[in-house]
Parts: structure tokens; C-alpha cells; sequence
């Protein structure tokens, strides 16, 4: 009875907040623990549905570049591998010299240490030693990926604007730029790091792109996923009941046994795309390490409060100070410096 009465509470205190929302733009600080605690209780339907009342129409992207050499068929069956299996792959999106330069930006750009389950790690900001790393994983922040060359190219990238917007069916918000290492340095999976099962949740629909900058095999931490756990009923009750947990893979085995576990290894230049919703993990790095960059699209801001930092007017693109002006929407959640868009972003 007091569980009835505590999920009434939650549905009627999230719908406020969706009104909210919808009126200021104003996200409450609760909105995504609200979604979790209904996510818990009834699975994916209700939060597909209320992504459905967020989301805006879709937006006019010309499908040139990173992913521009597909055909129309074999576009739709990738979008339409998304809905089902919740991932799809393509490799050499990113050729050698870019993947160079990723790996200069990463050694020369300063990040954190992450700490680790048992509290060793953590850092001040530093650059990355590939030699003697001091941690199992190292994060750079927004900021400072946002004013790079590089990052900005793949984020005006209208190819993959529209692939995001094809998945989502509805006009993506970039909400998420990051880069990480995976490191040797734990002798066992860490759960701060994400080597153990989880799915996310902090807004109602988002889809994120995974772009390997270095070789992937399978004893460097490749990325693994669950086909097919993305879906409605993807994640039993069982598992969503033990709430915004890491899953060990005992935990997961009874409902999705090994041989269905999709493990991506691959050449540096492959894209992963995938609808985190779904259980995914890095898995353990026993040998090498493992860099990573990472791009999200969510269809509404509602959900965990996001910046992505600011782009200053000097290090701004011709081509993304463009795109920009053209989808302000999409770029909402960067700070720009000063603003070059001709009218105020939407913020719901
Ligand atoms: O490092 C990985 O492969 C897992 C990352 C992850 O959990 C995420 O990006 O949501
Ligand atoms: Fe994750």
C-alpha cells in the first residue's frame, strides 16, 4: 500500500515537473531520480511516452559527411538495427590521421584520474601517462574538448545529427562530449569506471556514438553490450528493482547468458552507436589500454542537468559557428562566447 501510494506521489510530482518544463524550460533538480523511480516500477513504456510529449520536430539535415557514403537502404536498415538490437557498428569512420590527432589531443589536453572502487586514484588536473597511468580510467572535460578543431568537425557533422535524429525520430540536442582512457592499472572490473553492467538513465531518450581512437581487442577493454536489452522489457523487473545499481555479470547471466553478450572489438576509426537504455559495461582492461570519444544526443533536456562548456570566439569554426546559427537547438547546452546564434536557443 505505501509503495502504491509513494509511485501515485512520484508520477504526480513528475508530471509537475513536466509541466514546468514545458512552460520555463526549467529542469528540478529531482526530475531524474522521478524518472528512475517510475522506470523501476513500470519499465520503459511509460518513459518512451513521455519522451514522445518532449520531443520537437525533426530538423533539416543534409546526410554529407562521417556517415554521408551510406545508401539510403542500407541507412534504414542501420536505424532500423538501432530499434531492434538498440546498437549498430561501422568501422573506418575515422581514418588514421584523424585518429592521430585524437591521440595527440588526448596526450597534450590535461584530464582527471578517476578514483577507483577502493578510493586509490583520483587527481588534480594532469596529463595522461600512457606508461605508468595511475588509475583504471582518466576523463577529459567538455571544456576543453569543445574548443578543439577536431571535436568541432564531428560535432557540425550533419550525417551524424541525422542518424541521431533518425533513431530518436525527433530533432537531437548534443548533450554529452567526452573522452576517456581505460588503463591495466586495476587487476579487476571497477564499477566506477563502468566495467560492471548498467544501463543509464538520466533523461527520457538519448542515443550515444561511441568513436574508438585506438585498436580494440579483446584483452584492451572492449565495449559490451546486451542486443536487444534496450528494448520496452528489456531490463526484468528483478534487475530494475535493485535501482541505478552496477549489475555484476552473475547478476545478469540468469536473463541474458553469455553467448548473447555483444562484444565489440575493433580497429581504431570504429563507430559504435547504441542505445545505452540498454545493459552495456567496458570491459576489464587485462593487457593495453583503450581511448575513447564519446558523443550523446537526447531528444529532450528534461532529466540530469547537463553543460557542456563554452566555446570561446576564437577557437570557433566557420562550419560550427554556421551550423549553429542554422540548428540552435542542437547546441543549446554550449555556452557560446559571444552567442552567435540570431535567436535564443530552445530550451525544452
Ligand atoms: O567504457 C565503456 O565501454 C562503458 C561506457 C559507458 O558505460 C557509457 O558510456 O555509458
Ligand atoms: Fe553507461
Amino acid at each position: 500500500m505505501f509503495n502504491v501510494l509513494r509511485s501515485i506521489r512520484n508520477r504526480f510530482l513528475l508530471e509537475l515537473y513536466i509541466l514546468k518544463f514545458r512552460k520555463s524550460g526549467d529542469v528540478h533538480p529531482l526530475a531524474m531520480s522521478r524518472l528512475l523511480h517510475l522506470f523501476f516500477q513500470r519499465g520503459a513504456r511509460p518513459i518512451d511516452k513521455i519522451a514522445k510529449r518532449l520531443s520537437k520536430p525533426k530538423l533539416d539535415f543534409v546526410q554529407t559527411g562521417l556517415l554521408g557514403d551510406l545508401n539510403e537502404e542500407t541507412w534504414n536498415s542501420r536505424i532500423q538495427m538501432m530499434h531492434t538490437e538498440g546498437y549498430t557498428v561501422f568501422e573506418g569512420i575515422l581514418n588514421n590521421d584523424w585518429c592521430e590527432k585524437f591521440m595527440q589531443l588526448a596526450l597534450n589536453t590535461p584530464g582527471k584520474y578517476r578514483q577507483m572502487d577502493d578510493g586509490q586514484g583520483g587527481s588534480l588536473e594532469t596529463r595522461f601517462s600512457r606508461e605508468n597511468p595511475l588509475s583504471v580510467r582518466f576523463d577529459y572535460d567538455s571544456q576543453n574538448l569543445i574548443n578543439e578543431e577536431l571535436v568541432q568537425k564531428i560535432i557540425a557533422d550533419t550525417s551524424i545529427l541525422k542518424f541521431a535524429q533518425d533513431y530518436l525520430k525527433a530533432a537531437p540536442i548534443l548533450d554529452l562530449v567526452t573522452m576517456w582512457w581505460h588503463t591495466s592499472f586495476s587487476k579487476s572490473p571497477d564499477k566506477e569506471a563502468a566495467q560492471w553492467f548498467h544501463f543509464d538513465m538520466e533523461r527520457t531518450r538519448w542515443v550515444k556514438f561511441f568513436f574508438y581512437i585506438t585498436d580494440v581487442d579483446e584483452n584492451s577493454g572492449p565495449h559490451i553490450f546486451i542486443p536487444k536489452s534496450h528494448s520496452v522489457n528489456g531490463i526484468p523487473k528483478d534487475l530494475r528493482t535493485r535501482g541505478y545499481v552496477r549489475l555484476s555479470d552473475e547478476d545478469v547471466l540468469p536473463f541474458y547468458p553469455e553467448d548473447t553478450w555483444k562484444q565489440f572489438t575493433g580497429k581504431r576509426g570504429t563507430l559504435i552507436v547504441e542505445d545505452t537504455r540498454g545493459l552495456h559495461k567496458g570491459k576489464h582492461v587485462v593487457k593495453g589500454d583503450r581511448l575513447l570519444f564519446q558523443l550523446e544526443f537526447t531528444s529532450s533536456e528534461f532529466g540530469q542537468a547537463s553543460n557542456l562548456g563554452r566555446i570561446s570566439k576564437k577557437t570557433i569554426s566557420s562550419d560550427l559557428k554556421e551550423k549553429i546559427s542554422k540548428f540552435p537547438s542542437v547546441y543549446s547546452l554550449i555556452e557560446q562566447d559571444p552567442r552567435v546564434t540570431t535567436e535564443a536557443p530552445t530550451h525544452k
